[in-house]
């Protein structure tokens, strides 16, 4: 049994990682006060019991305080929605707006090749996120099979107020755009990520996003066919000034607490 003592001000980091057959499931995490650390606990698990992918076959979940004066605070980027009719046209995008970013076009469309075809060396969805060279298009994380997981993050309870009422007035308060916002922008904080494409393993979900600090977090309808389990992220990153481990460090570790939002737009055609 976890017996804690919280102090008032005291945040503890709540992960869930749910596992089947033998595979990645699908993994949630909160950041939240003492007295919210049950119920958080119990929405974790009940989401792994009730995936899309089907029942959980195993789950870790884990609780760790958090020192208040480690966290980095930090804005969600705004929110823009285009509509696509087809993931082709939607790749096609997604390969422009990388362009924007200051993305090579040989990194971005490796990028989609290797999320299109799975980016672990079997062929399946990586758990983590891929990190790709933005000029060289060269792979750039230690482990292929394992990529980077980007923990420890969250939106204060003010700030999810504020964001699920301008989501939901566009038609979009979803527990996946929510948690992908909150983590596109702390990997938009990270020191050397220069914008970040993902579109989701979940069969069901043909969603996914561009991120860059100037264009915000696009999304894009369309980013694969229905049913598709293949998805995940990559992380674009400026190898003139990239320090890898400082990189990897803060994505793995470093506690994030989204604390302001942006604009949210209603969904329109591309221009
Ligand atoms: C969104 O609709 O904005 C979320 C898209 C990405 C979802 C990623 C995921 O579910 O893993």
């Amino acid at each position: 049994m976890l017996i804690f003592q919280p102090m008032s001000d005291e945040l503890y980091s709540v992960r869930m990682h749910a596992e089947r057959a033998g595979a990645h499931l699908c993994g949630a995490e909160r950041l939240v006060s003492a007295d919210r650390i049950e119920e958080t606990a119990a929405v974790l698990v009940r989401r792994a019991l009730v995936h899309p992918r089907g029942c959980a076959e195993g789950l870790r979940l884990a609780v760790d305080r958090v020192d208040p004066a480690s966290v980095v605070r930090g804005r969600l980027p705004a929110v823009t929605t285009l509509q696509v009719s087809d993931f082709s046209t939607g790749r096609a995008l997604a390969a422009e707006l990388l362009a924007k970013a200051g993305v090579s076009s040989a990194a971005a469309v490796f990028a989609i090749h290797c999320l299109a075809r799975g980016a672990a060396p079997d062929g399946r969805s990586m758990r983590g996120a891929m990190l790709v060279g933005a000029t060289s298009g060269r792979r750039l994380e230690p482990d292929a099979a394992r990529g980077v997981r980007v923990t420890r993050m969250d939106l204060s309870p003010q700030a999810e107020e504020r964001l699920r009422a301008d989501l939901a007035a566009c038609g979009l308060d979803r527990p996946q755009v929510r948690e992908a916002l909150v983590l596109a922008a702390k990997v938009l904080a990270a020191p050397g990520v220069v914008a970040e494409l993902c579109w989701s393993d979940d069969p069901d979900y043909t969603t996914g996003y561009v991120a860059s600090a100037d264009l915000g977090y696009v999304r894009l309808t369309e980013l694969k066919p229905a049913g598709d389990e293949r998805g995940g992220r990559v992380f674009f990153v400026d190898e003139a000034r990239v320090d890898l481990a400082a990189l990897i460090a803060f994505l793995e570790h470093q506690v994030f607490l989204a604390d302001a939002v942006g604009a949210v737009y209603p969904p329109r055609e591309p221009r």
